[in-house]
């Protein structure tokens, strides 16, 4: 056997139940609770409420990966359950890609929401997510999903290059210029969308 063909990575195959949003058999399973969230979220004192009545998980993210390398791509299944901090709606930390210049494609595939998106020079900007919606994270941009539904969580496939890595840089101190909030039984968009 030629060293060319001993180097070929295999090929395979992954399960994923897109009612439900789970991968079977994932290899990763990562489950970020509302404790993970801290400074996160407008209101502290509800997040801290929301932590002692238990500790809710927030998302969860099936994979199972790929080398880290230029020429694979790497993929999930990330699952934003639906509920509010204060009136601020259940989202994820966020994040640029270590290598910056590297995108992403989210496929929705249930329930609805954004993706808040912000340049490190804060510009900013949303776009909806529902099922059959594709969103293009451009590179450099740090991302973020938002749940806005009453009861379902928000599931999405996404698809990354195997090098990007994540960089949660800026955005714990910094968060992002948009947050989305029920206010009046309305969901509005809050901040600065450049
Ligand atoms: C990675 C991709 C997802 C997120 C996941 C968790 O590039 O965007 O796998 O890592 O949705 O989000 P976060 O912001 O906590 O890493
Ligand atoms: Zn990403």
């Amino acid at each position: 056997m030629s060293d060319s063909v001993k180097n070929y990575f295999p090929p395979f195959s992954v399960s994923i139940d897109l009612e439900s949003g789970v991968m079977r058999n994932p290899k990763n399973h990562v489950v970020r609770h509302a404790s993970d969230m801290r400074g996160h979220y407008a209101d502290a004192a509800a997040l801290d409420k929301l932590i002692k009545a238990g500790d809710p998980v927030h998302y969860e993210v099936f994979e199972v990966p790929v080398p880290e390398q230029q020429g694979h791509l790497m993929y999930c299944i990330s699952k934003l359950l639906p509920g509010r901090v204060g009136q601020e709606f259940f989202m994820t930390k966020g994040h640029y890609h270590s290598v910056a210049n590297t995108a992403e494609i989210y496929l929705c595939l249930r329930g609805e929401g954004y993706m808040i998106m912000k340049t490190p020079e804060g510009k900013a900007t949303a776009e909806k997510m529902y099922r059959g919606q594709m969103v293009y994270v451009p590179p450099f941009w740090a991302h973020r999903s938002v749940n806005t539904g009453a009861s379902e969580p928000l599931v999405s496939f996404c698809v990354y290059p195997g090098e990007a890595g994540q960089n949660y840089g800026d955005i714990e101190t910094e968060g992002f210029p948009l947050r989305v909030f029920e206010r009046n039984g309305k969901i509005v968009l809050e901040g600065k969308q450049s």
